[in-house]
This record gives structure tokens, sequence and C-alpha cells, in this order.
């Protein structure tokens, strides 16, 4: 028997469907969704194991251009994916197509990186496949020789990706895999448990509150068949603050409702899941808040 290990970097345009695709790729969700840019912040490995292969999926934040301290931790998150991977997934969202500023970024990729990049048309649901023609037409003419579509979000076509993906990675005859083949995902609970929070104040909330949310837990305890926890959803603004809490805290219960309920699936035990809303003003571009909250470069 022979068998195949690689790293795939997942990489793309905010809200190409990166999260998405990573979960369906594993087939258990890792990574939150959400309709906003900029929804994942931390790369988050996603790992698919079979008796034969182990594939390491590293879903990125979404390729933007720095602002802030957060910005430039997200793109430094970026580049370390493409450097430690096997293979290199580029996601454009078809029903979008491709942006100069996005041709300038794969033609650096191409220049710096010889590891092979397959360019993938997400959100092929959304779209007749005729339309898709023009923006094959332009990943053909950067000189991209592997592209496939397919949907995240009802499946379609990743089966193949997966086999494409299998085909660059050389055989081992010894099992050369790296992770334990019972873990789907490199994060704690922990972190899983602040990540659904935050997906579902994304998902709750309109564009008022577009990326300036945080959520910082500060107690977690299991106490027999109970999880506790407490945690602060941190924003930047008072009127951000009442938007976060509602009328009569109508909103703050709802997300903490919808929140309890996916964390109780995810840890299979009961939880006592209190919410809290904190301003810190300009906390994407303090960076002791960014490393209280997670996000911290060695670097700092
Ligand atoms: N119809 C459809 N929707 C999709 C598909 N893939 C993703 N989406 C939706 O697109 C939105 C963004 O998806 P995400 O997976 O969060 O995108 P992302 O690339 O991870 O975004 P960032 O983390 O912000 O960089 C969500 O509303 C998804 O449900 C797809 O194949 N078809
Ligand atoms: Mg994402």
């Amino acid at each position: 028997m022979t068998y195949k290990f690689g790293y795939i970097a997942v990489v793309g345009k905010p809200n190409a469907g990166k999260s998405t695709l990573v979960n369906c790729l594993i087939q258990n969700k890792v990574a939150i969704v959400s309709p906003k840019a900029q929804t994942t912040r931390n790369n988050i490995l996603g790992i698919l194991t079979t008796q034969t292969y182990q594939l390491v999926f590293i879903d990125t934040p979404g390729v933007h251009k720095s602002k802030n301290a957060l910005d430039k931790f997200m793109n430094k998150n970026i580049r370390s994916a493409e450097g430690c991977a096997d293979v290199i997934l580029y996601l454009i969202d078809s029903t979008k197509g491709l942006e100069d500023f996005e041709c300038d970024y794969l033609k650096s990729l191409q220049q710096n990186t010889d590891v092979e990049i397959v360019i993938i048309l997400n959100k092929i649901d959304l779209i007749k496949k005729t339309k898709l023609l023009p923006l094959l037409q332009k990943v053909s003419e950067l000189g991209f020789e592997f592209v496939l579509s397919l949907s995240a979000k009802t499946g379609e076509n990743v089966d193949d990706l997966i086999q494409l993906i299998l085909q660059f990675l050389p055989d081992s005859q010894t099992k050369n895999f790296v992770y334990d083949e019972n873990y789907y995902t490199d994060k704690s609970l922990k972190f899983m448990v602040s990540e659904i929070i935050r997906e579902k104040a994304l998902n709750f909330l309109n564009d008022e509150i577009p990326h300036g949310l945080s959520v910082n837990i500060t107690k977690y305890e299991q106490k027999s068949t109970l999880l506790i926890v407490e945690a602060d959803i941190v924003c930047e603004k008072e009127s951000h603050k009442s938007i976060i809490i509602g009328k009569n805290g109508a909103m703050i219960k709802k997300i903490g409702q919808s929140a309890r309920k996916d964390i109780e699936e995810l840890v299979n035990t009961k939880v006592y899941l209190n919410l809290f809303v904190k301003v810190k003003k300009d906390w994407r571009e303090n960076l002791n808040f960014l490393t209280e909250f997670g996000y911290k470069n060695e670097d700092w």
C-alpha cells in the first residue's frame, strides 16, 4: 500500500467561499462562515484522513489590503500558509469575476512559488455554465493550467478536486501522516466556541457592524455535565454596543441562544452561556488587545 500526505493552502478574496469549501472537504465544521467579508481571521487547519491519505487544508483570511494591525496579522497568515503549502487553491467567486488586483496577486504568486496552483471557480450553483466562459478565458490568459469549477455549498465537483490534489502529491511507502487520525482540526474547543459566538453575531447583525467585532472568552469551566462559558463580545463604538444588545436585550439573547445550541452540539454536553458586550475603541489597532484576543504575530 502507498500513502500520500500534503498541506493545501486555500486562499482568495474575502467571501469567495474558502471556509465553506474547507468545511465541505472535511465534512465537518471547522471554520465559521458568514455573508460578510473578512470572517476568517486565523489560519485554521481542516484535516481529512482516510486509509491511504491525509490532506491538511489551511483555511486563510481573505486576500485584502492592510489598513490596520489586525489586517497585517491576517495577511501574514496568508503568506505563511502559501509558504508551507504543497498545493495552493485560489478561490474565485464566479458570480463576481476576477478583479485587477487579484490578477496582480496571482501573477506574483506564480512567480514566487514552485508548487501547483489550482484555480477554483466557486459558487457555480448560482450561475449558468455559459456565464463561466469569460472567466475561464481570463484565467487561461494568466497561464494557469489547472482550473476547476465547483460549488462549496452543494458539494458539486468537490470529489474531483480531491482527486486532482492527490495527483500532485508524491507516493510514500510508509504512512507519512503528521496529524492524529482522530483529529479534524488543530484548533481547541475553546477557540471554536469563541468562533461560534462570533459567527452568530456576524450573521444576526446587519452591515452597521462590519468587521470590528471580536469575542473574548473570560470563563471556560467544565463542571460534571455542564460547560460554563462567559464571553465578551467586543466592539469599537458605544452605538455598536446598543445594536448588539438590541431592544430590551433581544439581539444578544438571539445570538446567545443560537450560539449555545451549536456549542452544545460541538462539546456534546449542556452549556451555560453568558454574554457581555464591551467597547474597546480601535481594538484592531491596539497590539495589546489583539494579543489578548488571540491575534498574535511572533514578531510583535
Ligand atoms: N450559493 C453559494 N454560496 C456560497 C458558496 N460558497 C460559499 N458561499 C457563501 O458565501 C458566503 C461567504 O462564505 P465563506 O466561506 O465565509 O467565505 P470566505 O472566503 O471564507 O470569507 P472570509 O473568511 O471573509 O475570507 C457565505 O454566505 C457562504 O454561505 C457556494 O458554493 N454557493
Ligand atoms: Mg473564511
